[in-house]
């Protein structure tokens, strides 16, 4: 396959291109440097320091016998986009181009009006793209667990059956994200739905939960084509943050009561999905949706598997709560389907208490570069 990705620069854009590229796809990513660049401006720049893209795709060029290439520039621009999907004529795309921090979006004003700006903006252009270029393609869109929020009923992959005056349809499940970043991947479902079922384009919209790893299945990887890894409160995800945390002698921080409950997943399952994704096209005018994650967890049993793996490893680690930034429920009923891409053939890699460990001394090693402050709170969402 011609596989495009777009944010091929991020946490998960990179190694899904050299994931793809090593199993003989031709690759090219896309990345204006957005996140780099907002993540040194909030003093988020991650544990260790990852070459530019363009050094990136020299390097993995030079390690692998196969080939990634790149275009620098900024996909809200249709001119550029456009000539990208003209000249490449993918016949995959994998969307991840967005501002994806939940926090950094309810920063402040030109924060949140940058995301809004920057998610939708690079969606739209993405579907007329499609339209104009690549008819055919099949697009899989980064999407996340958090559109739906956390009701108080079960949660089904992506769609609902309704009854009402003894008719029945079907409907996108309905969605109340708990941030503005979340609350973009609302609108690009509704946008994407929309294109999909008017001009019958080729869609699968992946629901993310919180991703963790910072390996993936190329195992002999140099350390400077390894993902970024954020540990702050701005970038980092909960899993990656406790294991730092637990690293640099400071206690787990657990928000408020620490019952708030999500889908987790390992970064190697991030790759499997997509690529299961991507081997499994939808039907064109059909919206695919799955729940991508592998278990689920509360942030008390992270906080508790984290201190366990740490303690195997000598590193007395302690938990201790802290009053929650967010505006989020802190105990309550989670419980979304997820077994469409189980079906599909991914093999799970659990967070088990190796994994963790392994992640622990991967850490070790840049321990010296941990920054204290970037670990407390310092966006608060009232
Ligand atoms: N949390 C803590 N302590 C911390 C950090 C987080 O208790 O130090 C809690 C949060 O309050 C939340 C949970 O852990 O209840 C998960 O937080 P997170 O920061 O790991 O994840 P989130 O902000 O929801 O966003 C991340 C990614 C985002 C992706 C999303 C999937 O940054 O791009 O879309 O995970 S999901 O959460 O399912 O929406």
């Amino acid at each position: 396959m011609k596989v495009l990705i777009l944010g091929g620069d991020g946490y998960l854009g990179w190694p899904t291109a050299t994931y793809f590229a090593s199993q003989g796809h031709e690759v090219v990513v896309v990345d204006n440097y957005y996140r780099r660049i907002i993540a040194e401006a909030t003093d988020s720049d991650p544990l260790f320091q990852n070459p530019l893209l363009t050094e990136r795709c020299r390097l993995y060029n030079e390690y692998s016998s196969s080939e990634i290439n790149y275009r620098i520039g900024d996909l809200s621009n249709s001119e550029f986009i456009f000539s990208v999907f003209d000249e490449f004529k993918p016949d995959t795309i994998v969307h991840y181009a967005e501002q994806p921090s939940a926090p950094y979006s309810m920063r402040g004003f030109s924060e949140a009006r940058d995301t809004l700006r920057n998610n939708l903006d690079v969606t739209f252009n993405v579907i007329w793209a499609m339209i104009k270029f690549t008819p055919k393609a099949h697009l899989i869109k980064l999407g996340t667990m958090g559109e739906y929020g956390t009701p108080d009923i079960d949660i089904p992959e992506g769609w609902i059956d309704i009854e009402s005056n003894s008719r029945k349809d079907k409907f996108l499940f309905p969605r109340q994200a708990g941030s503005l970043y979340h609350t973009t991947k609302v609108l690009d479902t509704d946008l994407i739905w929309f294109y999909v079922r008017t001009y019958g384009l080729s869609v699968t919209d992946l629901m993310q939960g919180p991703v963790y790893g910072l390996q993936t299945f190329e195992a002999d990887m140099p350390s400077s084509l390894l993902p970024n890894f954020h540990y702050d409160d701005i970038f980092g995800t909960v899993v990656n943050r406790f294991l730092v945390q637990a690293v640099a002698g400071i206690p787990l921080t657990v928000y408020g009561k620490g019952g708030q409950t999500r889908g987790y997943l390992n970064l190697k399952d991030t790759l499997q999905c997509v690529l299961l994704a991507a081997t499994n096209p939808s039907i064109p005018g059909e919206l695919s949706i799955y729940n991508q994650l592998t278990e689920t967890f509360t942030v008390n049993d992270i906080a508790e598997r984290v201190v366990k793996a740490a303690r195997t490893m000598g590193i007395d680690a302690n938990v201790k709560s802290v009053p929650n930034p967010r505006k989020e429920k802190e105990d309550h009923y989670y419980n979304p389907s997820y077994s469409g891409l189980m079906e599909l053939g991914l093999k799970p890699n659990y967070m088990t208490e190796e994994v963790l460990c392994e992640m622990i001394s991967n850490i070790l090693v840049h321990k010296k570069r941990i920054k204290g402050e970037r670990i407390m709170p310092r966006v608060s969402w009232s």
